[in-house]
């Protein structure tokens, strides 16, 4: 090998190595991980791998040539009577059969060997030691062969009990996991937000920092859970000859074992219990993340015996990592159909959880803030279960000098027309409306609807076929449909089309409130269309208006006033408006409000009946923003009842009063602030 090539490998491990002892640090010690597992296991497995190629490079501080973790300051140490072993991993399903394959070739049998299978549990080891039977000691694992004293923690686990039931050994350490249910999980971060505290990443770190506190009486509120799996040291007494019965022993004793665990034959038994506990994984109420095979019987575990700390007759297979490291290429900005900018990252094609995974959405831009994004971050990518995938957090120590940060474009990357984002909103929105491919179909059955103009038969599944076909884009092309094609479409015929061009044309007489209204300027609705149009009277006067003068209007603020400004500026809404004025839309119009703004302060009105030119709320609402107040029923305090058609007791009880009763023209001139005669 090239001196070039050697230099190149020994600068290589050095750096895995360095890496590898801070995430140790992070992970261990100060329960904070920088990255996820997937990513530790990777840089691990290179480590091996280089080490394995280049012999002369080994050394004993290698990360390799321990278990992991230095024992926290804050506890004692304990020594394992008997080391806790670790457990080597496979990935695929071939790594399954290697590892079987050599199990039968060092025991000498071309026979299915017998496996016990458990899930792997995502929590922590422990070791608990009785003696005669009797609680005395709990420690962690650390680094195999020495731990932390959690005697006082663990004894606040339920699950654990404090004298073992019938004869007992002298002594025994049993090994085990502790881990915290989803359930408990939950409530803990929900408590933890609650308080405003940081929450934890998951349950294994959750039950980590529960194990690690120096107050054993929060411990015991953390909700700990324990199922066993091993025996170390065994003083005094017969050691059961199978896994399968050592479990068994356990239970006799109070001690829990996982109900999942089965006795399988051979590799095809092993990996059948993989997929089927694969597939029921998110059923279980803890966290698991791959399954343990280990050879059931013991005398084959004696003689198989163990390779630098992980038995030869164990194996853990991981299931697919769910969570992983990779680029941000890119953030494009999509459009709902409600004119929502979604951001959504584009990212370096990256396995997770079993899925190729190049898209996460980013929900808003308060998000992308919030997590600190720039364009070439690395990020944390996780995908749990079937959900779609997450983009969980950047790592702002990996940032690339060159990284951008992400601009909310200025223009919607659909139409072009301007974007907003109002203050203190998530959201940012495309002001384009109709104009506005994907705002078209929202824009379109806005502008049917009872509330604006009214087409009746003009419904979502009408629209839909509509703009699929290309025979409408914006309002103004609902007035050019001819009766042919309309009958062609699914779910149509010559009846209805007849009947929708009918509605068409009787939707053409409307009124300047419902006109405003189904243009659907963002955030002008029926009330604000009424006060609009009680102020400017006509059409071309709210038209010509500048954001000044709209302003002036009752309960029209700066933020209304702009995007109707923003509305009107764009040439693509004044064609629309142009066609739908040239294909004979029309409406009633008044003179301006002269002294619109509480010119009707004090005066109490009564709605009552049907009115011809627009809907009692908007009538309504147009003489509150005139300061007028509105009656629920007629009494001597009423000013004015409004009565439309089949107006019924209300109008009766106007004409006992003596109480001036109005027509729509007399409301047309309350509405431009004067006071008219009965
Ligand atoms: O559920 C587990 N996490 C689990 C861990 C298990 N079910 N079995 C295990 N068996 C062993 C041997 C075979 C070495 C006694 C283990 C572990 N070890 C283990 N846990 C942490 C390191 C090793």
């Amino acid at each position: 090998m090239s001196t070039a090539a050697a230099r190149a490998a020994a600068a290589r491990v050095a750096g895995l190595r360095e890496q590898l002892a801070r995430h140790d640090h992070r992970y261990y010690v100060l329960d904070d991980p920088e990255v996820p597992d997937s990513e530790y296991d990777r840089l691990m497995r290179e480590l091996r791998e280089l080490e394995a190629a280049h012999p002369e490079l080994l050394s004993a501080d290698s990360p390799t040539q321990r278990v992991s973790g230095a024992p926290n300051a804050e506890f004692d140490e304990v020594r394992h009577g008997v080391p806790m072993l670790s457990l080597d991993n496979a990935f695929a399903d071939t790594d399954v059969v290697e590892f079987d394959r050599r199990v039968r070739e060092r025991l000498g049998t071309e026979a299915e060997v017998e496996y016990c299978a458990e899930p792997k549990l995502d929590g922590l080891a422990v070791s608990v030691r009785y003696e005669r039977g009797v609680y005395v000691r709990a420690a962690t694992r650390g680094d195999g062969t020495v731990g932390e004293d959690v005697s006082a923690n663990v004894r606040t686990i339920r699950a654990i009990p404090l004298r073992l039931t019938g004869a007992a050994p002298e002594a025994i350490e049993i090994r085990g996991e502790v881990y915290m249910p989803f359930a408990a999980f939950r409530r803990l971060n929900t408590e933890a937000a609650a308080a405003g505290e940081k929450l934890f990443v998951n349950p294994r770190n959750a039950a980590a920092g529960a194990l690690r506190q120096l107050d054993p009486a929060v411990t015991a509120k953390r909700s700990l859970a324990v199922y066993f799996y091993a025996s170390g040291e065994w003083r005094g007494g017969a050691e059961p000859d199978t896994q399968q019965e050592l479990l068994a022993q356990f239970n006799a004793w109070g001690l829990r074992t996982n109900p999942e665990t089965r006795v399988v034959a051979g590799v095809a038994g092993c990996l059948e219990y993989y997929h089927s506990l694969a597939a029921r994984r998110e059923t279980l109420k803890y966290q698991i993340d791959g399954v343990v095979y280990k050879v059931n019987r013991r005398a084959d575990q004696e003689a198989l015996g163990q390779v630098s700390r992980a038995p030869r007759w164990a194996v853990a297979h991981k299931f697919p990592a769910d969570e992983a490291l990779t680029t941000l290429r890119d953030v494009e900005f999509q459009v709902g159909r409600t004119g929502v900018l979604t951001p959504v990252a584009r990212l370096e094609p990256v396995m997770v959880g079993g899925a190729t995974v190049t898209n996460a959405t980013l929900h808003n831009m308060d998000e992308i803030e919030r997590k600190d994004l720039r364009i070439g971050d690395t990020v944390v990518i996780r995908r749990a279960g079937d959900v779609i995938p997450e983009l969980v957090r950047s790592l702002p120590e990996r940032r690339p000098p060159g990284a951008r940060s992400i601009e909310l474009p200025a223009a919607c990357p659909v139409c072009g027309s301007a974007v907003v984002r109002e203050e203190g909103e998530a959201a940012a929105r495309c002001s384009g409306g109709f104009v506005c491919a994907a705002q078209r179909k929202e824009a379109l059955r806005h502008f049917a609807s009872r509330r604006a103009l009214d087409i009746e038969g003009m419904g979502e599944k009408l629209i839909d076929q509509l703009v699929e076909r290309a025979m409408i884009a914006t309002p103004a092309d609902l007035y050019d449909l001819k009766l042919e094609p309309l009958a062609a479409l699914d779910r149509m015929g010559e009846k209805s089309a007849a009947n929708v061009l009918a509605a068409l044309e009787r939707s053409k007489r409307t009124t300047l409130p419902r006109f405003l209204h189904a243009l659907g300027i963002r955030d002008v609705g029926e009330a604000t269309a009424a006060a609009l149009a009680a102020h400017f009277g006509t059409f071309a006067a709210l038209r010509a208006a500048s954001p000044g003068q709209i302003l002036e209007v009752q309960d029209v603020g700066p933020v209304i006033a702009a995007h109707l400004h923003a509305f009107f500026a764009a040439p693509a809404n004044w064609e629309i408006i142009e066609r739908l004025l040239a294909a004979g839309l029309n409406w009633p119009e008044g003179p301006p409000a002269v002294r619109a703004v509480g010119a009707l302060d004090g005066v109490t009105v009564v709605l009552t009946g049907t009115l011809a030119s627009m809907t009692r709320e908007q009538a309504g609402a147009a003489l509150q923003a005139l300061g007028a107040k509105l009656g629920a029923s007629v009494s001597k305090r009423t000013d004015y009842v409004v009565a439309g058609a089949e107006a019924g007791s209300k109008l009766k009880r106007a004409v006992e009063l003596g109480i001036p009763v109005l027509d729509e023209s007399g409301l047309e001139q309350l509405l431009r602030g004067e006071r008219p005669a009965a």
